[in-house]
C-alpha cells in the first residue's frame, strides 16, 4: 500500500515539500528493492535484490540525514527459475556502521528504512515466542501481557467428551475428561496431538541447542520471571494439555481435542461448541512418546520449580512407547472412521500413512533418555536414505538432531552416529549448491517443491539444518545460508512480504487466523508466521495475483493455502531467529 500514498495531485504536493526539508523521502518507495525489512548484523551479509531489466548503481543513505554512506553497483543478473523475472543483487556488506538507512536506486526509488545493529532479530525472535502465548487456549490474555490483543480466556476444555471412535472400558462413549491448556493448533481452535509434537520437538530442542541463550530471553507472559526460561514456560503450557491427551489405562494417546466441525470466525470464548477426543492411534502416541520423552530429560534440571514433571513425563513417555509396541500399526484415517462412528469430525485430519519415521523419533528420544539400546532393537534408522526436512508426517530428522546433539554425550558407537551427522551436512551442501545463480541469493527456492502449503517452514527447517551443518562442521557458510533464509522471510522474497506478522515495512495484514479476524483491532495478532506462497491455491480465493510459484500469495483472510498461521511454522521461526541471534551474538 505505501507505494501508492504519494499518487494523488496533494500527494505530490506534499512529496515535493518534503522533498525540500529530507532529501531522502523525495524518492517513491519501489516496490522493486527487495531486503530483509528489519535489518542487517554490522559484521554480517547485506544483501539487497533489485527486480530490474538492467544494472543500475545504488546508494545506502542514512535515513535521517540522506547522507550517501556507501555506493556500489549491483551483481548479476540472475534469472529466475519460476518466473524468468531478471535481478541484481546489491551487496553493501562492506557496510559496517550500526544506524537506520534507506538503499535507493537512481530511477527506480528506494526502499523503507532498514537498520544495522547489534541483535538485530532479538525482537523477530521474542515476538515468534509470543505468538505462542496468543494461541494459549484456557486462560484469558490481560492487556499487562497481550497489549490491545487481550482477550477472554477461551475453550475451557474441562468438559471434554470420549469420542465414539474413542472409547475405552473405563471410559464409554460421552463420558467426560478434562483436557485443558495447549496452544490453539492454526488459524482455528482445535489442538492436534500430531502437530503439537513436531512443533514441542522443534522447540525443545532449540533449547537444549541453546540453552545459556534463554537465560535472558524474556517474552513478557504471566511466568517470566519465575526463574525457568520463557521458551520453556511456554512449552510447558502445551505440554501439560498433551499429557491429559493420554488415556492413563492403558498408554494410549488420543489423535486431537476438536469440535466435530470448524468454528465459525468468532473469538475463542464466543466458540462453545462440544469438543471430542478421538481415535487412539500408534502415530500420535509416537509423537507423544518423543515429547514427553524430551521434557523428561530437559525438566529433571527444573525439579525445584515443577516437582515431579519431569517423572510425570517419563512415566508417560515409557507407557506410551509400551502401548505402541503392543499397537503398532493403527493409523488414523478421518474418512473411515466417520463411516463408523458419529459425530463425523471434519476438522484438520493430520492423517498419516507412514509411522516409521514416528519411530525413529521417539526410538531416539527414549534412547537419548534412558542410554538404553533396547530402544534401538527393530527400528530401522534409514541413515543411508536422503534427510527430509521435519514436517508435521515426517518427523524422523527431529530423532537424527537429537542423536547429532548427544553423539558424544551418549557415547554412541560411531557407526550409529557418524552417517547421521554426515547426512545432516550433506543434506546443507546439496542446499548450498548454486546458491550464486539463485535470484534472491537464497538457498529457499532452488525449485518449486519448496513452494508447498507452508513454504515459510520450509525456509525456516532448511535454516535449521544449515545450523545444526554449522555446529557439526563450524563452517561459517551454513551459518550465513541460513541467515539468507531468515532474510526470506523478512522480505528478501518474490513477494516482498515480510512473513511474520507486526514486522516490516510490507506487513501481513489478513492472515487466516480466527482472532485476528474477529477481533475488530486493524493489527493482526503480532509474531505469527504466515504460510507463504503456495501455487496449489487450495482455497480457490480470487485476490491471488499470480500462479507462479514463488509469487503465488495473497494477504487475505480467505487463505488458508498461503496466508494461515499454524504452531508447526512458528516453531522453525523462533529456532532460525533465536539460533542466529545466539550464534551472532557468541562470535
Ligand atoms: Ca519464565
Ligand atoms: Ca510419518
Amino acid at each position: 500500500m505505501t507505494q501508492t500514498v504519494f499518487r494523488s495531485f496533494g500527494g505530490l504536493l506534499l512529496m515535493v515539500l518534503c522533498g525540500l526539508l529530507n532529501p531522502v523521502s523525495a524518492q517513491q518507495l519501489s516496490a522493486a528493492i527487495r531486503l530483509n525489512q528489519i535489518g542487517f548484523y554490522p559484521n554480517a551479509p547485506k544483501t539487497a535484490v533489485i527486480l530490474a531489466e538492467k544494472s543500475m548503481s545504488f546508494e545506502i543513505k542514512d535515513a535521517g540525514t540522506g547522507k550517501v554512506v556507501f555506493k556500489g553497483k549491483p551483481a548479476g543478473p540472475r534469472t529466475n527459475q519460476h518466473s524468468g523475472k531478471m535481478s541484481f543483487i546489491a551487496d553493501f556488506t562492506g557496510f559496517k556502521k550500526s544506524g537506520k538507512y534507506v538503499i535507493e536506486v537512481p530511477g527506480l526509488g528506494r526502499s523503507a528504512e532498514f537498520e544495522i545493529g547489534e541483535k538485530i532479530h532479538r525482537e523477530v525472535a521474542q515476538a515468534a515466542l509470543k505468538g505462542f502465548y496468543y494461541q494459549r487456549a484456557s486462560i484469558d490474555l490481560p492487556e499487562k501481557f497481550a497489549g490491545k490483543w487481550a482477550r477472554p480466556a477461551g475453550h475451557p476444555d474441562d468438559k471434554i467428551l470420549i469420542h465414539a471412535s474413542a472409547v475405552s472400558e473405563s471410559r464409554p462413549e460421552n463420558s467426560v475428561i478434562s483436557s485443558p491448556r495447549g496452544w490453539y493448533d492454526a488459524g482455528d481452535y482445535n489442538k492436534y496431538v500430531v502437530n503439537s509434537g513436531i512443533t514441542m520437538g522443534t522447540l525443545l530442542s532449540l533449547y537444549e541447542d541453546f540453552p545459556s541463550y534463554f537465560e535472558n530471553f524474556n517474552t513478557n507472559i504471566p511466568e517470566s520471571n519465575n526463574g525457568v526460561p520463557d521458551l520453556l514456560d511456554e512449552a510447558i503450557w502445551n505440554l501439560r494439555w498433551m499429557l491429559t491427551m493420554q488415556d492413563p489405562a492403558d498408554g494410549g494417546v488420543y489423535h486431537k481435542l476438536t469440535n466435530p466441525r470448524f468454528d465459525g470466525m468468532v473469538m475463542p470464548d464466543a466458540a462453545k461448541n462440544p469438543r471430542y477426543v478421538v481415535q487412539k492411534n500408534t502415530i500420535a502416541t509416537l509423537d507423544f512418546v518423543a515429547v514427553t520423552a524430551q521434557s523428561g530429560r530437559i525438566l529433571k534440571a527444573f525439579e525445584n520449580k515443577f516437582p515431579g514433571l519431569s517423572d510425570s513425563c517419563i512415566t508417560a513417555a515409557v507407557k506410551g512407547w509400551e502401548w505402541a509396541k503392543k499397537n503398532p500399526s493403527v493409523t488414523y484415517n478421518q474418512e473411515e472412521m466417520n463411516k463408523k462412528f458419529d459425530p463425523d469430525v471434519v476438522t484438520g485430519a493430520y492423517g498419516d500413512r507412514s509411522s516409521s519415521d514416528e519411530w525413529i523419533w521417539a526410538a531416539a528420544e527414549m534412547y537419548a533418555l534412558t542410554s538404553k539400546t533396547d530402544y534401538l532393537k527393530d527400528v530401522s534408522f534409514e541413515t543411508e536414505k536422503p534427510l527430509p526436512l521435519p514436517t508435521w508426517s515426517q518427523v524422523k530428522t527431529l530423532g537424527y538432531y537429537t542423536i547429532a546433539r548427544f553423539s558424544e554425550d551418549l557415547k554412541i558407537e560411531k557407526q550409529f552416529s557418524q552417517p547421521i551427522r554426515q547426512n545432516i551436512v550433506k543434506f546443507s551442501d546439496d542446499l548450498l549448491t548454486d546458491l550464486e545463480k539463485q535470484p534472491y541469493h537464497t538457498v529457499m527456492g532452488k525449485t518449486a517443491k519448496d513452494y508447498s502449503w507452508g513454504s515459510s517452514s520450509v525456509a525456516a527447517n532448511q535454516g535449521i539444518a544449515l545450523i545444526y551443518a554449522f555446529k557439526l562442521t563450524n563452517d561459517r557458510k551454513y551459518l550465513l545460508a541460513a541467515l539468507g533464509n531468515l532474510d526470506y522471510l523478512l522480505g528478501r522474497n518474490a513477494t516482498g512480504y515480510c512473513f511474520l506478522t507486526g514486522f516490516g515495512s510490507k506487513r501481513v495484514m489478513h492472515p487466516h487466523h480466527r482472532p485476528s479476524i474477529a477481533d475488530g483491532i486493524a493489527d493482526p495478532v503480532p509474531g505469527l508466521l504466515s504460510g507463504g506462497p503456495n501455487p496449489a491455491q487450495q482455497d480457490k480465493c480470487t485476490t491471488y495475483t499470480s500462479k507462479i510459484a514463488d509469487e503465488s500469495f495473497t494477504d487475505d483472510d480467505c487463505s488458508y493455502a498461503s496466508n494461515e498461521i499454524a504452531i508447526n511454522w512458528n516453531a522453525p521461526m523462533v529456532y532460525l531467529s533465536a539460533a542466529i541471534e545466539a550464534l551472532m551474538e557468541k562470535k
